[in-house]
């Protein structure tokens, strides 16, 4: 009796800790080698501060980058007098005279900034931190770990019979990156620590022992590189000698060492750098020296758990967690590893903090992490898809406060935005082309072609109204409201009327990157933007209502959206991109912005508008999946909207495909330390495939809370916590064979809950479930009222197969929780 007690205690005891092993490790990336090159390096970041870490033995190396180290100085990239050759090209587009009107406006906005104007600066690196070590020549037992539920990353060896160990974070709360060396045997750390920067001019020594490096921004066309930036480093060590040379800090036979770096600029905002780069160097330093890397990284953990444990994912456990990181991308199209899935899903989320805390700057191209001086698209904020999908799993994977930057971004935007309104468009309120940066420029970038798209502010500017409707916050929507005003009073004034059906169109604008003729985009109405345009009204429209204010210019919104045009079906049955049915049947263009509609507006509906629902299916199967990351980031979300779980799936093993060597193309996939390829690694694909898969599990854009709406024979069960649907409700459950098995739902701000399921549900406890009827009372679940489409005679749609399940009304209450089991 007693033996078999103590063996079931020691047996649970080995499992638990072989669970716990088993957690760990499927939240952690790791390689039995150290980084060959950037792309296997691991990121680690605290939104201000970014590092890569390489990991290397002998030589090992910190990438390091400061978020508001860019190009140039504060000033805005306005064209000066363009309206008279803007209404030129209005007139030519309305006669038909595209070619032209496209050769107009390559002329008055040339492919290179002219003289005196910039098309954006590039975010730069600070440079890198090298630790050299020397006699590394008996290492075994090598691992690389970046472990995304601490945010910590560490290299383990031995060499020589003793184990050493490198750890490394970014922390949140005292704003230095830590490295911490520590071995079992006194004595065995000895490095020497230098610094170097790709820049041309730039000064490294050391003082009062710190390592500092000393920088300044590089000049671009006619900007004058103003900022400046300062790299500081200093070890603690606990015994061995410390000696340092003009350039360097040599650490002989201590028994651990801690080193603590601190980056600071003179930026203050976009308009002033009148700082101190030195004196915000040394204060984070300092304040950070007095305390011990154990109580460091503890707070650090604490500040990060508090956003990542919001959430988790388990979509199965195989044996496959067993390999390198670098194989399991290898190998997932095998299938059997679900949880690299959970582990992508988690990576996205992991990046968002880390490179969006609140109180950063947005996360721009590549996040806040970027080795060059001249990285690929100048590693800006590209605004005709890239930012705003950066964004997109902010709120649904439970991180609001990742949101803010960005948030804080538009209000900058509101203001420089006025100017290429007023002079470019003669137009009140404010708007952005397709780019932006540190200094928030709003004029055209990349030329008549790629920059004439006047749309920027249409789009970032819904990820107000989104978070409002996920969070409630009225508060919020009041500070925010003159900025939706602002981009609605833009559209209001630009607004040109067609000549065939005297619909109120943008013009010129494109349909992002994608032509209709050859190298011909430029264009009057595209579908994206009526739909912009409809949404931007409509934000305006409702946050007035709900504030009680502006009357009067929400009857003219009104009035202006009715006079938007419908979208329309064409001719093979697809979602027109253009107010013509210009579309080509085998487009494979990478963007697919007509889709914006479907996601991530919520203007196409199964329900409300079934041709457009089947016709924007058209449109994306025509459209191919296999692209950039990005494009396919996105194709995961259009597929789970179009409640199509398998072809999702199909996209996300196209995401996570290992990435060519190619620095250039189309042809995207993921690179070993996950990062998503363009090529070249672009972080937008990460963010939109995350949202992906939360857009698989929930939606709640159609008047209810869709659970499991599109769900893949993969996923066969599974379990997910804390995945936010809008009116503010929480939701866990677990699955079985795309049945729901649990189900918690937390109010946060009560009204009516609409359950669309697909198995029939009991509710916990006394209350009951009622099927639902009418319109969704909740007023975050009120649906857009679209105009009715035009659909080509021709089109040859089908028809939908109605959907089956079961929809289910019940009060909440704030603060309450409510469970669920299958009936
Ligand atoms: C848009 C895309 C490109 C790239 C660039 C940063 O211009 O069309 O594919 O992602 O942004």
């Amino acid at each position: 009796m007693i033996k078999t007690a103590k063996f079931l205690v020691l047996a649970l005891i080995i499992s638990g800790s072989a669970l716990a092993q088993s957690t760990a490790s499927k939240l952690s990336l790791w390689y039995d080698k150290p980084a060959a090159n950037w792309n296997e390096a691991l990121p680690i970041g605290n939104g201000r501060l970014a590092a890569m870490v390489f990991g290397d033995v002998a030589n090992d190396r910190l990438q390091l980058n400061e978020e508001t180290i860019w190009a140039g100085e504060p000033g805005n990239n306005v064209p000066k007098n363009v309206y008279e050759p803007i209404q030129q090209i209005r007139k030519l587009l309305f006669e038909g005279k595209y070619k032209e009107a496209q050769d107009l406006s390559n002329q008055t906005f040339p492919r290179q900034a002219p003289a005196g104007l910039n098309y954006g600066m590039q975010y730069q690196t600070a440079g890198n931190l090298f630790l050299r070590f020397t006699g590394q020549e008996d290492v075994r037992n090598y691992r690389r770990d970046l472990d995304i539920s601490k945010a910590v990353a560490s290299v383990s060896y031995q060499n020589k019979g003793v184990n050493f160990r490198r750890e490394y974070i970014a922390s949140i709360p005292d704003q230095v990156l830590a490295v911490r060396l520590t071995a079992d045997k006194p004595g065995s750390i000895s490095f020497t620590l230098e610094m170097n920067s790709p820049f041309k001019q730039y000064q490294v020594q050391t003082q009062n022992g710190k390592l500092l490096l000393s920088g300044l921004s590089s000049s671009i066309d006619n900007k004058q590189g103003k900022l400046r930036y300062q790299v500081q480093v200093q070890p603690k060590t606990e015994g061995g000698k410390t000696s340092t040379t003009d350039s360097t800090i040599v650490i002989a036979n201590a028994n651990s060492v801690t080193l603590y770096i601190s980056i600071g600029t003179n930026y203050i905002n976009y308009k002033d750098i009148s700082g101190n780069e030195i004196e915000k160097a040394s204060r984070y330093l300092n304040a950070a020296f007095k305390k011990s890397y154990a109580g460091m990284k503890a707070s650090h953990m604490a500040s990060y758990k508090k956003y990542f444990d919001r959430v988790s994912l388990d979509l199965g456990l195989t044996d496959a967690i067993k390999k390198p990181t670098n194989i399991r991308i290898a190998d997932f199209a095998k299938g059997n590893d679900p949880a690299l899935t959970s582990l992508y899903f988690q990576f996205g989320r992991y990046l968002l903090i880390s490179s969006s805390m609140p109180g950063s700057h947005p996360a721009n191209l590549q996040g806040k992490w970027n080795e060059k001086l001249s990285p690929p698209w100048d590693s800006k904020y590209t605004i005709n898809i890239n930012t705003e999908m950066n964004y997109w799993p902010a709120e649904v994977t439970n991180l609001t406060e990742m949101h803010q930057p960005l948030f804080a971004m538009l209000k900058d935007l509101a203001v420089s935005g006025k100017e290429s309104a007023s002079q470019m468009y003669h137009a009140r309120g404010w708007n952005v082309h397709h780019n932006t940066d540190l200094w928030r420029i709003t004029g055209p970038v990349d030329g008549g072609f790629y920059g004439m798209w006047p749309m920027g502010g249409a789009w970032l500017s819904q990820h107000l109204w989104q978070h409002y409707l996920y969070s409630g916050d009225k508060t919020f929507l009041k500070e925010y409201y003159p900025v939706l005003k602002g981009a609605a009073l833009f559209y209001a004034d630009v607004l040109q009327e067609e000549p065939s059906h005297k619909w109120l169109v943008v013009t010129p604008s494109m349909s992002p990157e994608n032509t209709y003729q050859s190298s011909v985009g430029i264009t009057a109405g595209a579908t994206m933007d009526n739909q912009l345009v409809f949404d931007v009204f409509s934000n305006a429209i409702r946050s007035a209502a709900i504030l009680g204010t502006d009357n009067a210019f929400a009857d003219t919104l009104q009035t202006l959206i009715k006079r938007l045009p419908p979208m329309q079906v064409g001719r093979f049955g697809q979602l027109q991109e253009w107010l013509q049915d210009w579309d080509k049947e085998n487009d494979r263009h990478r963007h697919v912005s007509h889709l914006y509609g479907l996601f991530p507006s919520a203007q196409i509906s199964p329900f409300n508008s079934p041709e457009l629902f089947e016709a924007a299916k058209n449109t994306l199967v025509s459209r191919g999946d296999k692209s950039t990351g990005w494009s396919m980031g996105w194709k995961v979300n259009l597929w789970a909207r179009l409640l199509d779980g398998n072809r999702a799936y199909k996209l996300i093993q196209d995401q996570l495909n290992p990435a060519p060597m190619e620095t250039s193309g189309q042809n995207g996939g993921t690179y070993p330390n996950l990062f998503d390829a363009h090529p070249p690694f672009q972080i937008d694909g990460n963010f939109g495939c995350t949202s992906g898969i939360a857009e698989m599990l929930v939606q709640s854009h159609d008047g209810d809370i869709h659970l499991l709406p599109a769900i893949p024979d993969q996923w066969k069960q599974g379990s997910v916590k804390g995945l936010i649907a809008r009116g503010g409700f929480v939701v866990d459950m677990n699955w079985k064979d795309g049945k729901i098995t649990y189900l918690k739902l937390k109010s946060s701000l009560g009204g009516n809950c609409r359950l669309r399921v697909h198995n029939a549900l009991q509710a916990k406890g006394a209350r009951s479930l009622k099927a639902a009827e009418g319109q969704n009372p909740n007023p975050f679940y009120a649906v857009a009222a679209i105009q009715k489409p035009l659909i080509a005679a021709n089109a040859p749609l089908k028809g939908l197969i109605p959907i089956k399940g079961n929809l289910y009304d019940f009060n909440t209450e704030a603060g309450k929780v409510y469970e669920f089991g299958n009936k």
